[in-house]
């Protein structure tokens, strides 16, 4: 049997959450069109007769000065001394840029199997010979794979290839998990992706979601959990409400569904936005929260 854990690396939103969701066949990581969405080691369980993957998901590699950029990129080169593989998609519907050759050059200290896939290769304008001449000029020997994190093309045959060059082992958790996240997490994610997914404005990096209290209820047959979605500025509020307190009510009917989906009880969201001036600039809450 073999048994590994596999970190995901790559730019910003190059679809890397959006693979574990689709190789482990549930909804693990959140995703959005906006960048840096993942801010901790999300893992993902995927089972065959041949071994156990775990794949990590981590934030997207950024390069730039800023304490809560720092913090991200931190837990990414943390997540590298840990793990046994690395899948390092590429993004070929933008073109290559620095962070690339940054990243290859990061990746190159490495030691263990290294796996290239090409991901969003269902766009049909894309850059995808920039990125073989790029990958050939600076890793000859590592075999590229093309696939649709989306559609799930080629991500079955890349999961088998990962698991030739996997070591062997043991399951490392048992065979019927695909996760191994506890629900307060859970549950504040999905509500973060929701808010990130329906306050277009450029907020994301803005708010973060913490839950303030659980309880079971009716017999363990309903979760019910008080959320805050704290932003850091009044303003930000305001659009994280809505109009009348339209949006933030989408955005508890959105998780909810999703939640009541995820689990075998109901959940019950009391979801409030709270500001918190200059939370990004808070190293204690930046450690709980980017970990
Ligand atoms: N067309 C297409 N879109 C994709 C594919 N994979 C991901 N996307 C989209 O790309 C965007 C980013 O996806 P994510 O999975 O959140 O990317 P990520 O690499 O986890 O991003 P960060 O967590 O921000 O680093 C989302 O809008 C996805 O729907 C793909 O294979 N094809
Ligand atoms: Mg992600």
């Amino acid at each position: 049997m073999k048994a590994s854990f596999v970190a995901l690396v790559g730019r910003p939103s190059t679809g890397k959450s959006t693979f574990i969701n689709q190789v482990c066949g549930e909804k693990i990581s959140i995703v959005s069109s906006h960048p840096q969405t993942t801010r901790n080691r999300v893992r993902g369980i995927y089972n065959s007769k041949e071994g156990q993957l775990v794949f990590v998901d981590t934030p997207g590699f950024y390069q730039s000065e800023r304490r809560f950029h720092r913090h991200l990129t931190g837990l990414l080169l943390s997540t590298l001394k840990d793990v046994d593989q690395v899948l390092y998609l590429l993004d070929v519907s933008r073109r290559p840029g620095e962070e690339e050759r940054e990243l290859l050059e990061l990746l190159s200290a490495f030691k263990g199997p290294l796996i290239i896939a090409l991901n969003k290769i269902d766009i049909k304008k894309n850059y995808r010979h920039d990125y073989l001449e790029l990958i050939m000029d600076k890793l000859k020997q590592v075999p590229i794979h093309e696939i649709s994190a989306l559609t799930g093309s080629g991500v079955e045959s890349l999961a088998a290839v990962i698991l030739l060059t996997a070591p062997n082992g043991e399951p490392l958790y048992p065979l019927d998990y695909y996760t191994d996240q506890d629900p307060a997490f859970r549950i504040s994610e999905v509500v973060r992706e929701k808010a990130i997914n329906l306050t277009r404005q450029e907020i994301p990096h803005q708010l973060y979601v913490e839950v303030a209290d659980m309880e079971m209820h009716n017999q363990g047959t309903q979760l019910w959990a008080r959320i805050f979605i704290c932003v850091e500025r009044d303003s930000q509020k305001g659009i994280v409400v809505g109009k009348k307190g339209e949006l933030i009510r989408d955005i508890v009917r959105q998780a909810t569904t999703e939640l009541n989906s995820l689990f075998p009880y109901q959940v019950k969201l009391d979801v409030r936005v709270k500001v918190r001036p200059k939370w990004r600039k808070d190293e204690h809450l930046l450690k709980k929260l980017i970990s």
